[in-house]
């Protein structure tokens, strides 16, 4: 297992000399944020990322992620060059030597939260999601009426979208997802690259838009339609964690050992009713989820990826990107190295 830890590149208020500092740390998890969605991710620009990583004694060990266009989720004509940019960039990173790419096939939204500060018992805070808030939520102006959401979107484009969305049936995107990775996942095998898919978040269907990748079933389903490790999950606990009917342990232990475990984020979560969960700190006695039991399976299994503690709370007054300030992120990723190590 490599450790790593997601960095939002120069702009990110946690610089890469503060990471390299949490000693279990070896490497770095970013993406370019200055290429438009579906343009080709120029190998320069990734070469440079490599670099600056490593000038700071980090590997660049994963891209998270390169987003996948809209056209090419609803199947639109313009996908087929999309889709082939999307293999251009996959070559590109494959040439600057990064191995790992993770990325998802959520329409519209992306991870989806109603509190981005959850007040928990000890003070600290941490990110929520409630159902009932997000079915209330305002959207008749874009992307405003969520919180902490970062991809806007203004009224028209938004509406343009969900309607576009309407015509498109969970089957539908399952068909238009089969023509992606078909045509993606050997080019990722003959570059050395690994795909991590990352589950739906959370793992139910939001604002009417269809959502497939959630439970054990279509994990099973994502592998049938092109068997590679190269076609792989990002094994995101948190994530999948969130529906009670996903036995953690027992996936991260069927999908290790299936050799399909791209890359993994690790977290913990408290399930507070169907539908309703806050994020906690990362250790098993704080949330719903085993996570030493997790981490067992992966030992197991002899995972041998990259690993990224997920989510932190805001704690010690830190203040910054919700979910990804250092302290608690750095508290995670000495715990889950802690157990790796006991393990070995
Ligand atoms: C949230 C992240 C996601 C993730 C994408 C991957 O913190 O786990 O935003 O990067 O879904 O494509």
């Amino acid at each position: 297992m490599i450790l790593t830890f997601r960095w939002y590149g120069n702009n990110d208020l946690i610089k890469l000399d503060y990471i390299r500092q949490i000693p279990v740390v070896k490497g770095i998890v970013s993406a370019l944020y200055d290429v438009a969605v579906g343009e080709v991710w120029p190998y320069e620009k990734l070469m440079s990322l490599r670099n600056e990583t490593k000038a700071n004694g980090l590997e660049l060990s994963v891209i998270e992620s390169i987003p996948v266009h809209e056209d090419i989720k609803l199947g639109k004509p313009s996908a087929k060059i999309l889709i082939e940019n999307y293999c251009e960039s996959i070559r590109n990173m494959g040439r600057a030597g990064i191995h790992t790419l993770c990325y998802n096939f959520m329409p519209v939204f992306d991870w989806t939260r109603s509190n981005m500060a959850f007040q928990l018992e000890d003070g600290s805070n941490a990110l929520s999601y409630d159902n009932s808030e997000i079915l209330s939520a305002d959207l008749s102006d874009g992307t405003k009426g969520l919180p902490g959401w970062s991809t806007s979107y203004n009224k028209k484009e938004l509406k343009f979208l969900l309607d576009a969305y309407k015509e498109l049936s969970p089957e539908g995107l399952w068909e238009n997802f089969a023509v992606f990775i078909k045509k993606t996942a050997p080019v990722a095998e003959e570059f050395g690259i690994k795909m991590g898919i990352h589950p739906d978040d959370p793992p139910w269907p939001i604002f009417g838009l269809p959502r497939i990748m959630t439970d054990e079933a279509a994990l099973d389903r994502l592998i049938g339609v092109y068997d590679s490790p190269s076609n792989g999950l990002t094994l995101c606990t948190g994530s999948l964690g969130a529906s009670s009917g996903n036995d953690m342990v027992k996936l991260t232990e069927k999908y290790a050992g299936m050799d399909r475990i791209s890359f993994a984020h690790v977290r913990n979560i408290r399930i507070t009713n169907t539908g309703q969960f806050n994020e906690t700190a990362h250790n098993t006695g704080s949330g719903s989820l085993d996570i030493l039991g997790i981490m067992k399976a992966l030992k197991k299994a002899g995972f041998s990826g990259p690993l990224r503690p997920d989510h932190g709370r805001m704690i010690w007054g830190e203040q910054g990107k919700p979910g990804y300030g250092l302290y608690d992120r750095a508290l995670g990723a000495m715990y889950l190295a802690g157990i790796w190590e006991g393990l070995e």
